[in-house]
């Protein structure tokens, strides 16, 4: 069985993908880390949970060898909304952080799985179902440190046999963690203030198209290709994997399916709107499809029906 370490755990993906792997290989052959402690007692709680700064090296080699890891899923990062405001910080954390874990998993035989983004397209990137391979020049931090780390996680597999394989995360859309500080967040926020107030003001104006997945997509790719055979894999580190395209005024409609009375206004910040025209409409996940079989389950109607019912439950309204 493997023994996963989940770097920065407490986040939007890593509360549930931590509980997801511990379903999948045991409560206790899953770590849970971060930096700092979240109120998240179902995974500091649920298995083991350890305190880690991805950028102390000897801590992380400390903890890889305490639990005999095999499997590191690298989530720790500052997103792109963040990294924008503390561009230095975002740099240290994202690529010092991966090369920290890279180091760790070269000297260990450590697998390591690792997301990259939309976010490592930029604004010379053909726009409409962006290709697996194309023009990469992101004009965000955020970006620049996701191509960076594509190319080093590249560069670790080739040159040293390290398994590292990855996806282009979209946007994630969830209902457990709020998101961390993206430029996607409004698609979930859109959901939280349709429910309490049945209107939402967004930050990203209509008509702007980016790629989304709800999480229970993004486990399962997770999953899919932490477990793909690798004679069949082409692309290891840095897969488009796509599931919707949209733009605020969809969500608006398929919100209206539900809440017939719901308004979404506009007050749009300069600086995500920025952000969010230099990324991709839609990518092309073809090589993703032919490579570890990837499909998603759902769609925006989908998505929304159950976000909507959950955040009912959650809400309590
Ligand atoms: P998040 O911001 O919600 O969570 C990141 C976690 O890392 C937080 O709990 C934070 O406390 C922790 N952290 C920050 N600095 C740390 C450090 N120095 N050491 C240890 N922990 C630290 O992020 P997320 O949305 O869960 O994203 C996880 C990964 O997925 C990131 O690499 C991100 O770029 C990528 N990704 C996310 C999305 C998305 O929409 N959520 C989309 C594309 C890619
Ligand atoms: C962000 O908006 O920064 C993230 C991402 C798409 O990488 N959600």
């Amino acid at each position: 069985m493997r023994k996963i370490l989940l770097t920065g755990c407490l986040g939007q993906i890593g509360t549930e993908l931590t509980l997801h792997f511990r379903k999948e290989y045991g409560d206790n052959n899953v770590v849970a880390s971060n930096r700092t402690k979240k109120d998240f007692p179902e995974v500091i709680d649920g298995g083991p949970f350890e305190l880690l700064d991805v950028l102390d090296a000897n801590r992380l080699a400390e903890i890889c060898n305490k639990y005999k890891i095999d499997t590191i899923v690298h989530l720790a990062a500052i997103l792109s909304a963040v990294g924008e405001v503390k561009p230095q910080h975002a740099f240290n954390v994202n690529l010092n952080g991966l090369y920290n874990v890279l180091e760790v998993a070269r000297e260990n035989g450590i697998q390591v799985f690792t997301p990259s983004s939309i976010a490592a397209f930029g604004p010379s990137t053909p726009p409409d179902n962006t290709p697996q391979d194309t023009i990469q020049r992101p004009n965000t931090i955020y970006g620049v440190t996701k191509v960076a780390g594509e190319l080093l996680c590249d560069y670790y597999y080739t040159r040293f046999g390290v398994d590292t394989r990855g996806v282009r995360l979209p946007g994630l859309i969830s209902y457990k963690a709020l998101p961390g500080g993206g430029t996607t967040d409004y698609a979930v926020h859109i959901y939280y203030d349709a429910i309490l107030h049945n209107r939402y003001e967004s930050y990203i104006a209509a008509g702007t198209k980016m790629d989304m997945m709800y999480m229970p997509d993004c486990l399962k790719a997770f999953t899919m290709l932490l477990e793909a055979n690798p004679d069949r894999l082409i692309h290891r580190n840095a897969f488009n994997i796509a599931a919707m395209s949209f733009a605020p005024e969809d969500m608006e409609k398929e919100i209206k399916k539900h809440l017939p009375d719901f308004e979404l206004s506009y007050n749009v910040d300069p600086v995500r709107q920025a952000i969010a025209d230099s990324w991709p409409n839609s990518m092309d996940d073809s090589c993703a499809r032919e490579e570890w079989d990837w499909k998603p389950d759902y769609d925006l109607a989908a998505m929304t029906e159950d976000m909507l019912k959950q955040l009912r439950i959650k809400l309590a309204k």
